[in-house]
Protein backbone atom coordinates (compact mmCIF):
# COMPACT_ATOMS: atom_id res chain seq x y z
CA UNK A 1 0.00 0.00 0.00
CA UNK A 2 2.91 2.45 -1.05
CA UNK A 3 0.98 4.17 -3.08
CA UNK A 4 -0.86 5.81 -0.38
CA UNK A 5 2.14 8.14 -0.66
CA UNK A 6 0.69 9.06 -4.49
CA UNK A 7 -1.90 11.35 -2.16
CA UNK A 8 1.24 13.18 -0.53
CA UNK A 9 0.57 16.97 -0.94
CA UNK A 10 -2.32 16.76 -3.31
CA UNK A 11 -5.31 19.00 -3.04
CA UNK A 12 -7.26 16.84 -5.11
CA UNK A 13 -7.69 13.54 -6.54
CA UNK A 14 -7.77 12.66 -10.34
CA UNK A 15 -9.20 9.76 -12.04
CA UNK A 16 -5.55 8.11 -12.33
CA UNK A 17 -4.63 8.51 -9.26
CA UNK A 18 -7.60 6.48 -7.75
CA UNK A 19 -6.82 3.97 -10.05
CA UNK A 20 -3.41 3.50 -8.83
CA UNK A 21 -4.60 3.64 -5.39
CA UNK A 22 -7.21 1.18 -5.99
CA UNK A 23 -4.85 -0.99 -7.89
CA UNK A 24 -2.58 -1.40 -5.18
CA UNK A 25 -4.93 -2.10 -2.25
CA UNK A 26 -6.11 -4.82 -4.33
CA UNK A 27 -2.79 -5.68 -4.43
CA UNK A 28 -2.40 -5.61 -0.90
CA UNK A 29 -5.63 -7.43 -0.22
CA UNK A 30 -4.31 -10.19 -2.43
CA UNK A 31 -0.90 -10.71 -1.21
CA UNK A 32 -2.64 -10.97 2.41
CA UNK A 33 -4.56 -13.72 0.61
CA UNK A 34 -8.06 -12.27 1.15
CA UNK A 35 -10.44 -13.31 -1.12
CA UNK A 36 -10.50 -12.49 -4.65
CA UNK A 37 -13.79 -11.40 -5.40
CA UNK A 38 -14.37 -10.00 -2.49
CA UNK A 39 -11.16 -7.63 -2.93
CA UNK A 40 -12.60 -6.76 -6.17
CA UNK A 41 -15.75 -5.42 -4.55
CA UNK A 42 -14.18 -4.11 -1.72
CA UNK A 43 -11.39 -1.86 -3.87
CA UNK A 44 -14.16 -0.99 -6.34
CA UNK A 45 -16.07 0.28 -3.52
CA UNK A 46 -13.51 2.23 -2.68
CA UNK A 47 -12.53 3.59 -5.91
CA UNK A 48 -16.04 4.90 -6.30
CA UNK A 49 -16.28 6.75 -2.51
CA UNK A 50 -13.06 8.52 -3.54
CA UNK A 51 -14.41 9.66 -6.91
CA UNK A 52 -17.27 10.92 -5.08
CA UNK A 53 -16.58 12.11 -1.32
CA UNK A 54 -14.44 14.71 -0.61
CA UNK A 55 -12.72 15.26 2.28
CA UNK A 56 -13.53 17.04 5.26
CA UNK A 57 -12.41 20.61 6.20
CA UNK A 58 -8.80 20.13 7.28
CA UNK A 59 -8.51 16.45 6.34
CA UNK A 60 -6.03 15.77 4.09
CA UNK A 61 -6.13 13.78 1.01
CA UNK A 62 -4.25 10.37 2.15
CA UNK A 63 -6.27 10.41 5.78
CA UNK A 64 -8.97 10.71 3.51
CA UNK A 65 -8.35 7.99 1.81
CA UNK A 66 -6.91 5.62 4.73
CA UNK A 67 -10.35 6.80 6.98
CA UNK A 68 -12.14 5.27 3.71
CA UNK A 69 -10.23 1.86 3.64
CA UNK A 70 -9.74 1.68 7.34
CA UNK A 71 -13.57 2.37 7.89
CA UNK A 72 -14.23 -0.17 4.90
CA UNK A 73 -12.57 -2.90 6.25
CA UNK A 74 -13.58 -2.49 9.50
CA UNK A 75 -17.40 -2.78 8.16
CA UNK A 76 -16.36 -6.46 7.06
CA UNK A 77 -14.78 -7.01 10.51
CA UNK A 78 -17.95 -6.12 12.08
CA UNK A 79 -18.27 -4.24 15.46
CA UNK A 80 -16.06 -5.80 18.02
CA UNK A 81 -17.53 -8.63 20.08
CA UNK A 82 -17.06 -8.91 24.05
CA UNK A 83 -17.65 -12.18 25.68
CA UNK A 84 -18.36 -12.48 29.61
CA UNK A 85 -16.82 -15.47 30.84
CA UNK A 86 -20.30 -16.51 33.55
CA UNK A 87 -22.21 -19.37 31.89
CA UNK A 88 -20.72 -19.91 28.95
CA UNK A 89 -20.09 -23.66 26.86
CA UNK A 90 -17.92 -22.79 24.15
CA UNK A 91 -17.85 -25.42 21.58
CA UNK A 92 -13.90 -25.31 19.23
CA UNK A 93 -14.41 -26.08 15.51
CA UNK A 94 -11.60 -26.24 12.51
CA UNK A 95 -10.02 -28.37 10.53
CA UNK A 96 -7.38 -30.37 11.70
CA UNK A 97 -3.87 -28.71 12.77
CA UNK A 98 -5.47 -25.18 12.59
CA UNK A 99 -4.79 -24.81 16.35
CA UNK A 100 -8.08 -25.62 18.45
CA UNK A 101 -6.30 -27.92 21.14
CA UNK A 102 -3.72 -25.15 21.70
CA UNK A 103 -6.56 -22.24 21.51
CA UNK A 104 -9.07 -24.31 23.74
CA UNK A 105 -6.07 -24.39 26.65
CA UNK A 106 -4.92 -20.46 26.02
CA UNK A 107 -8.78 -18.92 26.32
CA UNK A 108 -9.08 -21.47 29.67
CA UNK A 109 -6.45 -20.21 31.15
CA UNK A 110 -6.68 -16.45 29.96
CA UNK A 111 -10.56 -16.13 31.43
CA UNK A 112 -9.03 -18.12 34.65
CA UNK A 113 -6.48 -15.40 35.02
CA UNK A 114 -7.87 -12.52 33.98
CA UNK A 115 -11.91 -13.11 35.40
CA UNK A 116 -10.77 -15.31 38.35
CA UNK A 117 -13.54 -17.50 37.22
CA UNK A 118 -13.93 -21.52 37.43
CA UNK A 119 -13.25 -22.59 33.62
CA UNK A 120 -13.56 -26.38 33.00
CA UNK A 121 -12.04 -27.67 29.60
CA UNK A 122 -13.73 -31.41 27.85
CA UNK A 123 -11.35 -33.27 24.60
CA UNK A 124 -13.71 -34.62 22.31
CA UNK A 125 -11.43 -35.54 20.14
CA UNK A 126 -11.25 -38.98 19.79
CA UNK A 127 -9.60 -39.34 16.49
CA UNK A 128 -6.11 -37.64 17.40
CA UNK A 129 -4.34 -40.12 19.21
CA UNK A 130 -3.16 -38.25 22.47
CA UNK A 131 -5.17 -35.27 22.07
CA UNK A 132 -6.07 -35.99 25.65
CA UNK A 133 -2.47 -35.80 26.57
CA UNK A 134 -1.92 -32.81 25.13
CA UNK A 135 -4.62 -30.62 26.38
CA UNK A 136 -3.71 -31.50 30.17
CA UNK A 137 0.14 -30.53 29.40
CA UNK A 138 -0.47 -27.30 28.09
CA UNK A 139 -2.94 -26.76 31.21
CA UNK A 140 -0.21 -28.20 33.57
CA UNK A 141 0.09 -26.07 36.47
CA UNK A 142 -2.87 -24.06 35.90
CA UNK A 143 -6.30 -24.35 37.64
CA UNK A 144 -8.36 -25.85 34.87
CA UNK A 145 -9.61 -28.88 35.11
CA UNK A 146 -9.25 -31.13 32.09
CA UNK A 147 -11.77 -34.36 31.23
CA UNK A 148 -11.38 -36.53 28.59
CA UNK A 149 -11.44 -40.19 28.29
CA UNK A 150 -8.56 -41.59 26.13
CA UNK A 151 -9.98 -44.81 25.37
CA UNK A 152 -13.45 -43.70 24.37
CA UNK A 153 -14.44 -43.24 20.78
CA UNK A 154 -17.64 -41.74 21.58
CA UNK A 155 -17.03 -38.34 21.39
CA UNK A 156 -21.34 -37.84 22.37
CA UNK A 157 -20.54 -39.94 25.58
CA UNK A 158 -17.46 -37.98 26.31
CA UNK A 159 -19.17 -34.78 26.10
CA UNK A 160 -22.06 -35.59 28.14
CA UNK A 161 -20.20 -37.00 31.02
CA UNK A 162 -18.10 -34.03 31.13
CA UNK A 163 -20.67 -31.76 31.32
CA UNK A 164 -21.88 -33.53 33.94
CA UNK A 165 -19.07 -33.27 36.15
CA UNK A 166 -18.72 -29.70 35.26
CA UNK A 167 -21.81 -27.88 35.83
CA UNK A 168 -20.42 -25.58 38.88
CA UNK A 169 -18.06 -24.49 36.33
CA UNK A 170 -18.30 -20.92 34.96
CA UNK A 171 -17.12 -21.70 31.80
CA UNK A 172 -16.67 -25.10 30.00
CA UNK A 173 -14.59 -25.30 26.57
CA UNK A 174 -14.81 -28.29 24.34
CA UNK A 175 -12.76 -29.18 22.05
CA UNK A 176 -13.23 -31.24 18.89
CA UNK A 177 -11.51 -33.08 16.18
CA UNK A 178 -10.94 -31.60 12.77
CA UNK A 179 -9.39 -33.34 9.66
CA UNK A 180 -7.91 -31.81 6.96
CA UNK A 181 -11.23 -31.85 5.28
CA UNK A 182 -14.50 -32.69 6.49
CA UNK A 183 -15.88 -36.03 6.00
CA UNK A 184 -19.50 -37.14 6.65
CA UNK A 185 -19.21 -39.13 9.49
CA UNK A 186 -17.05 -36.40 11.22
CA UNK A 187 -19.87 -33.41 10.12
CA UNK A 188 -22.43 -36.07 11.75
CA UNK A 189 -20.26 -36.21 14.68
CA UNK A 190 -19.46 -32.08 14.95
CA UNK A 191 -23.80 -31.78 15.07
CA UNK A 192 -24.25 -33.94 17.44
CA UNK A 193 -21.99 -32.75 19.67
CA UNK A 194 -23.45 -29.35 19.29
CA UNK A 195 -26.71 -30.31 20.01
CA UNK A 196 -25.76 -32.20 23.25
CA UNK A 197 -23.37 -29.40 24.08
CA UNK A 198 -26.35 -26.76 23.89
CA UNK A 199 -23.37 -24.26 23.26
CA UNK A 200 -23.90 -20.57 23.95
CA UNK A 201 -20.32 -19.81 21.95
CA UNK A 202 -19.34 -21.86 18.67
CA UNK A 203 -15.51 -20.70 18.05
CA UNK A 204 -14.62 -21.83 14.41
CA UNK A 205 -10.41 -22.02 14.74
CA UNK A 206 -8.25 -20.76 11.95
CA UNK A 207 -4.95 -20.68 11.01
CA UNK A 208 -3.70 -16.85 9.64
CA UNK A 209 -2.19 -19.26 6.68
CA UNK A 210 -5.39 -20.60 5.55
CA UNK A 211 -5.48 -18.45 2.03
CA UNK A 212 -8.21 -18.63 -0.36
CA UNK A 213 -9.80 -21.93 0.94
CA UNK A 214 -10.58 -20.24 4.29
CA UNK A 215 -14.46 -18.71 3.32
CA UNK A 216 -15.72 -22.02 1.73
CA UNK A 217 -13.96 -23.78 5.33
CA UNK A 218 -15.76 -21.09 7.54
CA UNK A 219 -18.98 -21.55 5.48
CA UNK A 220 -18.86 -25.39 5.88
CA UNK A 221 -18.71 -25.19 10.04
CA UNK A 222 -20.91 -22.17 9.75
CA UNK A 223 -23.63 -24.56 8.42
CA UNK A 224 -23.20 -27.20 11.03
CA UNK A 225 -22.83 -25.74 14.12
CA UNK A 226 -23.60 -21.73 13.08
CA UNK A 227 -20.28 -20.12 14.09
CA UNK A 228 -20.46 -17.33 16.28
CA UNK A 229 -16.72 -16.00 17.10
CA UNK A 230 -13.69 -16.60 15.26
CA UNK A 231 -9.86 -16.97 16.47
CA UNK A 232 -7.06 -16.85 14.34
CA UNK A 233 -3.90 -18.69 15.02
CA UNK A 234 -0.57 -18.25 14.32
CA UNK A 235 -0.41 -14.73 13.82
CA UNK A 236 3.22 -14.86 15.13
CA UNK A 237 4.54 -16.30 11.30
CA UNK A 238 4.12 -14.27 8.33
CA UNK A 239 1.09 -14.69 6.98
CA UNK A 240 -1.42 -11.58 6.71
CA UNK A 241 -4.49 -12.90 7.71
CA UNK A 242 -6.71 -12.14 4.94
CA UNK A 243 -7.81 -15.58 4.86
CA UNK A 244 -9.01 -14.72 7.97
CA UNK A 245 -10.99 -11.65 6.60
CA UNK A 246 -12.23 -13.80 4.46
CA UNK A 247 -14.08 -16.27 6.75
CA UNK A 248 -14.88 -13.12 9.08
CA UNK A 249 -16.61 -11.82 5.67
CA UNK A 250 -18.38 -15.61 5.03
CA UNK A 251 -20.03 -16.09 8.22
CA UNK A 252 -20.19 -12.91 9.86
CA UNK A 253 -18.63 -14.31 13.17
CA UNK A 254 -15.86 -11.24 14.06
CA UNK A 255 -12.87 -12.10 15.47
CA UNK A 256 -12.45 -12.27 18.95
CA UNK A 257 -9.51 -13.86 19.74
CA UNK A 258 -6.21 -13.71 18.22
CA UNK A 259 -2.73 -16.35 18.61
CA UNK A 260 0.24 -15.38 18.55
CA UNK A 261 2.44 -18.18 19.49
CA UNK A 262 2.51 -21.80 20.52
CA UNK A 263 2.76 -21.63 24.65
CA UNK A 264 -0.38 -20.95 26.36
CA UNK A 265 0.77 -17.26 26.91
CA UNK A 266 0.40 -16.37 23.66
CA UNK A 267 -3.07 -15.08 23.12
CA UNK A 268 -4.56 -11.82 22.78
CA UNK A 269 -7.69 -9.62 22.52
CA UNK A 270 -8.49 -9.15 18.73
CA UNK A 271 -7.76 -4.98 17.77
CA UNK A 272 -8.85 -4.04 14.30
CA UNK A 273 -6.54 -1.43 14.27
CA UNK A 274 -3.23 -4.18 14.53
CA UNK A 275 -5.20 -6.61 12.42
CA UNK A 276 -5.48 -4.01 9.32
CA UNK A 277 -2.05 -2.90 9.72
CA UNK A 278 -1.14 -6.08 9.25
CA UNK A 279 -3.24 -6.95 6.51
CA UNK A 280 -2.25 -3.99 4.44
CA UNK A 281 1.06 -4.68 5.26
CA UNK A 282 1.39 -1.15 6.34
CA UNK A 283 3.03 -1.16 9.90
CA UNK A 284 1.02 0.52 12.62
CA UNK A 285 -1.81 2.54 10.54
CA UNK A 286 -3.01 4.53 13.76
CA UNK A 287 -1.14 7.67 12.82
CA UNK A 288 -2.44 7.45 9.44
CA UNK A 289 -6.05 7.78 10.19
CA UNK A 290 -8.39 10.07 11.62
CA UNK A 291 -11.63 9.25 12.58
CA UNK A 292 -12.41 10.89 15.50
CA UNK A 293 -11.82 14.66 15.69
CA UNK A 294 -9.59 14.98 19.25
CA UNK A 295 -13.11 16.68 20.81
CA UNK A 296 -15.00 13.74 20.40
CA UNK A 297 -13.48 10.57 21.02
CA UNK A 298 -14.98 7.47 21.65
CA UNK A 299 -15.58 7.59 25.00
CA UNK A 300 -17.26 10.87 24.95
CA UNK A 301 -19.65 9.60 23.05
CA UNK A 302 -20.35 6.34 25.81
CA UNK A 303 -20.20 8.82 28.46
CA UNK A 304 -23.33 10.81 26.30
CA UNK A 305 -24.79 7.51 25.14
CA UNK A 306 -25.00 6.71 29.12
CA UNK A 307 -26.32 9.83 30.06
CA UNK A 308 -29.14 9.59 27.36
CA UNK A 309 -29.60 5.83 28.75
CA UNK A 310 -30.39 7.60 32.45
CA UNK A 311 -33.96 9.07 31.48
CA UNK A 312 -32.35 12.80 31.23
CA UNK A 313 -32.49 14.48 28.37
CA UNK A 314 -31.27 18.11 28.27
CA UNK A 315 -30.18 20.85 25.70
CA UNK A 316 -27.07 20.02 26.28
CA UNK A 317 -27.03 16.58 25.90
CA UNK A 318 -29.13 17.19 22.78
CA UNK A 319 -26.25 19.46 21.13
CA UNK A 320 -23.63 17.22 22.28
CA UNK A 321 -25.91 14.32 20.55
CA UNK A 322 -25.87 16.90 17.29
CA UNK A 323 -22.50 17.17 17.32
CA UNK A 324 -21.82 13.57 17.24
CA UNK A 325 -23.86 12.95 14.45
CA UNK A 326 -22.50 15.47 12.53
CA UNK A 327 -19.36 13.71 12.80
CA UNK A 328 -20.99 10.44 12.10
CA UNK A 329 -19.04 10.40 8.58
CA UNK A 330 -15.68 10.31 10.41
CA UNK A 331 -16.97 7.59 13.36
CA UNK A 332 -18.13 5.16 10.98
CA UNK A 333 -15.98 2.88 13.00
CA UNK A 334 -17.97 4.07 16.52
CA UNK A 335 -20.93 4.06 14.69
CA UNK A 336 -20.87 0.67 13.72
CA UNK A 337 -21.64 -0.25 17.40
CA UNK A 338 -24.70 1.91 17.76
CA UNK A 339 -27.99 0.70 16.41
CA UNK A 340 -28.87 2.82 13.06
CA UNK A 341 -31.88 4.47 15.07
CA UNK A 342 -29.71 6.26 17.71
CA UNK A 343 -29.04 8.46 15.17
CA UNK A 344 -32.37 8.73 12.97
CA UNK A 345 -29.80 6.32 9.93
CA UNK A 346 -27.58 9.50 9.47
CA UNK A 347 -24.76 7.74 8.92
CA UNK A 348 -25.78 7.76 5.55
CA UNK A 349 -26.48 11.57 5.41
CA UNK A 350 -25.40 13.54 2.22
CA UNK A 351 -22.91 16.21 2.36
CA UNK A 352 -25.66 18.99 1.94
CA UNK A 353 -27.55 17.32 4.51
CA UNK A 354 -24.68 17.17 6.69
CA UNK A 355 -23.86 20.80 5.72
CA UNK A 356 -27.73 21.67 6.76
CA UNK A 357 -26.96 19.85 10.23
CA UNK A 358 -23.86 21.87 10.77
CA UNK A 359 -25.60 25.31 10.16
CA UNK A 360 -28.21 24.35 12.77
CA UNK A 361 -25.85 23.28 15.05
CA UNK A 362 -23.95 26.86 14.56
CA UNK A 363 -27.31 28.57 15.34
CA UNK A 364 -27.98 26.21 18.16
CA UNK A 365 -24.70 27.07 20.17
CA UNK A 366 -25.59 30.65 19.46
CA UNK A 367 -29.14 30.27 21.43
CA UNK A 368 -27.84 28.61 23.95
CA UNK A 369 -25.51 30.31 25.22
CA UNK A 370 -28.29 33.13 25.70
CA UNK A 371 -29.43 30.76 28.35
CA UNK A 372 -29.17 29.57 31.68
CA UNK A 373 -27.73 26.90 33.08
CA UNK A 374 -30.81 26.34 34.63
CA UNK A 375 -32.98 26.46 31.60
CA UNK A 376 -30.84 24.04 29.58
CA UNK A 377 -31.45 21.73 31.94
CA UNK A 378 -34.72 22.23 32.15
CA UNK A 379 -35.92 23.09 28.70
CA UNK A 380 -39.53 22.78 29.64
CA UNK A 381 -39.05 26.08 31.89
CA UNK A 382 -38.71 27.81 28.70
CA UNK A 383 -41.72 29.42 28.74
CA UNK A 384 -42.78 32.84 26.30
CA UNK A 385 -41.25 35.74 28.01
CA UNK A 386 -38.22 33.50 28.71
CA UNK A 387 -38.13 32.76 24.46
CA UNK A 388 -38.23 36.51 24.15
CA UNK A 389 -35.49 37.22 25.88
CA UNK A 390 -32.97 34.56 24.53
CA UNK A 391 -34.29 35.45 20.92
CA UNK A 392 -33.19 38.98 21.84
CA UNK A 393 -30.02 37.82 23.57
CA UNK A 394 -28.64 36.10 20.80
CA UNK A 395 -30.07 38.05 18.13
CA UNK A 396 -32.25 35.41 16.18
CA UNK A 397 -35.79 35.70 15.73
CA UNK A 398 -38.29 33.66 18.22
CA UNK A 399 -39.15 31.53 15.89
CA UNK A 400 -35.66 30.32 15.70
CA UNK A 401 -35.59 29.43 19.42
CA UNK A 402 -38.92 27.51 19.12
CA UNK A 403 -37.41 25.40 16.34
CA UNK A 404 -34.97 24.54 19.03
CA UNK A 405 -37.09 23.63 21.54
CA UNK A 406 -39.26 21.68 19.13
CA UNK A 407 -36.08 19.31 18.06
CA UNK A 408 -35.52 18.71 21.07
CA UNK A 409 -38.73 17.49 22.10
CA UNK A 410 -38.55 15.39 18.72
CA UNK A 411 -35.40 14.07 20.09
CA UNK A 412 -36.37 13.14 23.50
CA UNK A 413 -39.09 11.78 22.31
CA UNK A 414 -36.96 9.64 20.30
CA UNK A 415 -34.49 8.43 23.23
CA UNK A 416 -37.43 7.45 25.71
CA UNK A 417 -39.22 5.30 22.61
CA UNK A 418 -35.54 3.84 22.37
CA UNK A 419 -35.50 3.37 26.11
CA UNK A 420 -38.11 0.89 25.79
CA UNK A 421 -36.58 -1.38 23.31
CA UNK A 422 -35.42 -4.62 24.23
CA UNK A 423 -33.02 -4.77 21.12
CA UNK A 424 -31.77 -1.28 21.68
CA UNK A 425 -30.98 -1.87 25.00
CA UNK A 426 -29.02 -4.84 25.02
CA UNK A 427 -26.63 -3.00 22.12
CA UNK A 428 -26.21 -0.25 24.49
CA UNK A 429 -25.59 -2.79 27.71
CA UNK A 430 -22.87 -4.67 25.49
CA UNK A 431 -21.22 -1.27 24.53
CA UNK A 432 -21.14 0.07 27.90
CA UNK A 433 -19.66 -3.70 28.90
CA UNK A 434 -16.61 -2.75 27.05
CA UNK A 435 -15.97 -0.23 28.85
CA UNK A 436 -15.54 -2.65 32.09
CA UNK A 437 -13.42 -5.08 30.27
CA UNK A 438 -10.91 -3.24 29.02
CA UNK A 439 -8.73 -4.72 31.39
CA UNK A 440 -9.54 -7.96 30.31
N1 LIG B 1 3.37 -20.42 16.08
C1 LIG B 1 2.15 -20.78 16.49
N2 LIG B 1 1.85 -22.07 16.54
C2 LIG B 1 0.63 -22.43 16.97
C3 LIG B 1 -0.34 -21.46 17.35
N3 LIG B 1 -1.47 -22.12 17.72
C4 LIG B 1 -1.20 -23.43 17.55
N4 LIG B 1 0.06 -23.63 17.10
C5 LIG B 1 0.72 -24.88 16.78
O1 LIG B 1 0.05 -25.50 15.71
C6 LIG B 1 0.09 -26.90 15.83
C7 LIG B 1 -1.30 -27.49 15.78
O2 LIG B 1 -2.03 -27.02 16.92
P1 LIG B 1 -3.21 -27.88 17.59
O3 LIG B 1 -3.72 -27.07 18.72
O4 LIG B 1 -2.78 -29.25 17.89
O5 LIG B 1 -4.24 -27.88 16.40
P2 LIG B 1 -5.64 -28.70 16.27
O6 LIG B 1 -5.35 -29.89 15.42
O7 LIG B 1 -6.56 -27.75 15.58
O8 LIG B 1 -6.07 -29.04 17.63
C8 LIG B 1 0.78 -27.17 17.15
O9 LIG B 1 2.14 -27.47 16.88
C9 LIG B 1 0.68 -25.88 17.90
O10 LIG B 1 1.73 -25.68 18.79
C10 LIG B 1 0.01 -20.07 17.27
O11 LIG B 1 -0.76 -19.14 17.56
N5 LIG B 1 1.29 -19.81 16.84
MG1 LIG C 1 -6.55 -30.86 18.42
Amino acid sequence: MGSIGLLKGKRTIDEETVKELSKSLRRALLEADFNVRQSKELTERIERRMMEEEPLPGVRLETHAMNMIYTELVRILGPPRNIRPHNETVLMVGLYGQGKTTTTAKLADWWRRKHGVKVAVIEADVHRPGAFQQLKQLLEGTNVEVYGEPEETDAKKIVRNGLKKFSAADVIIIDTAGRDSLDESLKEELIEISNIANATEKFLVIDAQVGQAAGPVAQTFHDLVGVTGTIVTKLDGTARGGGALSAVSTTGAPIVFVGEGERINDLEKFESDRFISRLLGMGDIKGLIDLAPEDMDEQEAMRLTQRLMSGRFTLTDMYAQMEMTSKIGTMDKLISHLPDSMFGGMSNMSRSQKQQMQNNLDQYKVIMDSMTQNEKDEPVLLKSSRIKRIARGSGVDEKSVKDLLGHWNKSKKMMRGMKGNRKFRRQMQSMMDLDDDLGM
